[in-house]
């Protein structure tokens, strides 16, 4: 029938837009600053760029605090920048996906602004989720329900006389007031939004916290201490918010000859909960976070491989019908890979937040180490079936920057846990492009602003333009691999098969998809390649004698 749609095996690179390259010089990157380096992007191999959101935005929380749904950010380069973009993108054959941020707006959309001058009750405070205080003077927060970003995820506003007033409901920070989907007028401003972008070139959409947007009628209070619970949760994975992204398909299904794209980003207690919205009608791509919040572990990657692929199967029977997970290894929420595997002793973080543990402890790295393994892994990642999400500076082999000064950091979740938490900075400074002082490239070399993060000295090593060269950098891995992948995988089942009889050892997992095998070598003994797994096409390090060393992944073509 129909040629297979782009985003079935796409590689989409995240662009942070604040940090990846500053075209005018104010510290802060933007629109144009990263048109001037699609040539990086194109020669990297990538599919579509996703950018997170660059709306205007009082930019509390990185401009995931909308004021306007409906432009772009003057600090960005304003809606005639991403005109030039998108078309100088799509000159390249590059798809681009904007960030929709449908849970909360920002205290200063207009919406909001007149929600709280106007009176409890009014069609203006239906908009938010505005309720009087429990107590006797209202004076405790309407349900136990806590922010994501810590303290409670309820603010008391304060009357036009002077008097406390009623609460409003922010799942994240208090400059997030939590949009309420049950009116129409939300939903009919969402989908107006798709529109308007659609009918501008965007060829699609990454959803913010997905699976937020519906809460249980009532609002009761959640279990586990009212903090991201799993399980059926009054705050996620509401059943009726499935029926938001049917609308949403459906919107996509109207520009027919665009092959458009809607990815999840689904935070989800199980891999069924996630496969949930990418059923025949539902999104194109949701993301399978349980595998970035692994350990560096074989048994652990392959049972989370496993949920994944099992819950696919339950969820998609015909697979052609529904859409594909999207791998993310990591994000501008996270510490970067090389980091999280190079940890050499973890000091346990204190966060109420279970994926903030996971994704964000702090302690001594071995970045060598750390380096060699997120290579491994992002072999194994590219092998798997699906959409692959790659976010900048790893593929320069960033490590988190772990070091920012306390008063230059940004995160709220760095205020709103007093510091118990350093938050989602480090993987947050702006790229080094050059090597030269005073911004490694990322601002022109006259600039007047300093980069709105700090960057260390240490990024110098990591210069784009010095690895462009080197055939041994991260840079040149990457390229490979992206180049490998497409010519090998496309067209490849979506089925993988574990080789247990070809695993001997506990650390290694061994599988196939169509005539490759894929061998990743989580533990540091150096694993013998057997003839009969086939050639060697690419591997994550050197090898020789079809010896495969620790911390690698090598795949293989089947001798026929
Ligand atoms: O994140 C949603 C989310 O719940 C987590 O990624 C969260 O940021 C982290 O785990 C806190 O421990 C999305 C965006 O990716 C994030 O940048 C935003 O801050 C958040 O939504 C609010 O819009």
């Amino acid at each position: 029938s129909t040629a297979r749609p782009w985003w079935r095996d796409a590689v989409v690179y995240q662009v942070y837009v604040k940090s990846f390259a500053d075209g005018d010089g104010d510290g802060t990157g933007d629109l144009d600053g990263l048109a001037s380096r699609l040539d990086h992007l194109e020669r990297l191999g990538v599919d579509a760029l996703w950018l997170s959101p660059c709306y205007p935005s009082p930019g509390r929380d990185g401009g995931y605090d909308i004021a306007d749904y409906f432009s772009i950010d003057p600090l960005y380069g304003g809606t005639a920048a991403l005109d030039r973009l998108v078309k100088a993108a799509h000159d390249r054959s590059l798809k681009v996906l904007l960030d929709i941020v449908p849970n909360h707006c920002s205290a200063e959309h207009p919406w909001f602004q007149q929600a709280l001058n106007s009176p409890a009750g009014s069609s203006q405070r239906a908009l938010f989720h505005f309720h009087d205080g429990q107590g006797a003077d209202g004076e405790l927060p309407p349900n136990n329900w806590q922010s994501v970003f810590g303290g409670s995820a309820w603010t008391r506003t304060t009357d036009p006389d002077g008097s406390p007033g009623q609460w409003y409901l922010h799942l994240f920070d208090s400059w997030q007031p939590d949009l309420n989907w049950d009116r129409p007028e939300v939903r009919a401003h969402f989908q107006d939004m798709l529109r308007h972008w659609f009918d501008k070139g965007v060829d699609g959409f990454r959803i913010d916290v997905a699976a937020m947007l519906v809460k249980a009628d009532g609002l009761p209070d959640r279990p586990d201490n009212g903090f991201r619970p799993g399980g059926s949760d009054p705050a996620s994975n509401q059943p009726a918010v499935h029926d938001i992204y049917r609308s949403w398909r459906a919107v996509t299904e109207e520009y027919a000859d665009r092959d458009l794209m809607l990815v999840g980003e689904i935070w989800a207690p199980t891999a069924e909960h996630v496969t949930a919205f990418i059923r025949p009608g539902e999104l194109h791509e949701a993301f399978y976070f349980d595998l970035m919040t692994q350990n560096w572990d074989a048994a652990a990657f392959r049972a989370s491989v496993q949920r994944a692929l099992q819950a696919m199967a339950a969820t998609a029977p015909v697979p052609d019908q529904a859409g594909v997970l999207a791998w993310v290894l990591n994000s501008h929420d996270a510490h970067r890979a090389v980091s999280r595997y190079g940890l050499t002793t973890a000091e346990p973080l204190e966060s109420p937040d279970a994926m903030a543990r996971l994704l964000r402890r702090r302690g001594p790295v071995d970045v060598a180490v750390g380096q060699a393994r997120a290579r491994a892994a992002l072999l194994f990642q590219l092998a798997l079936p699906g959409a692959a999400f790659l976010y900048q500076g790893e593929e320069l082999g960033l490590p988190e920057v772990m070091d920012i000064p306390d008063e230059a950091r940004q995160d709220p979740i760095w205020t709103r846990s007093a510091g118990r938490e350093h938050g989602r900075d480090g993987c947050r400074v702006p790229l080094p492009w050059n090597a030269s002082a005073p911004s490694f490239g990322f601002s022109p070399a006259n600039a007047a602003g300093k980069p709105w993060l700090p960057q260390p000295l240490w990024f110098a090593d990591y210069a784009q333009d010095r690895q462009s060269t080197d055939p041994h950098s991260t840079l040149n891995f990457y390229r490979s691999a992206l180049t490998a992948r497409r010519a090998l995988f496309a067209g490849a089942p979506d089925q993988i098969t574990w080789a247990d009889h070809e695993q001997p050892r506990p650390d290694v997992l061994i599988f196939t998809r169509g005539t490759l095998t894929v061998v990743t070598v989580f533990g540091d003994a150096p694993f013998h390649l057997s003839e009969e797994l086939g050639h060697v096409t690419l591997a994550s390090t050197t090898i020789s004698n079809r010896v495969l060393p620790g911390s690698s992944t090598a795949w293989l073509i089947r001798n026929s």
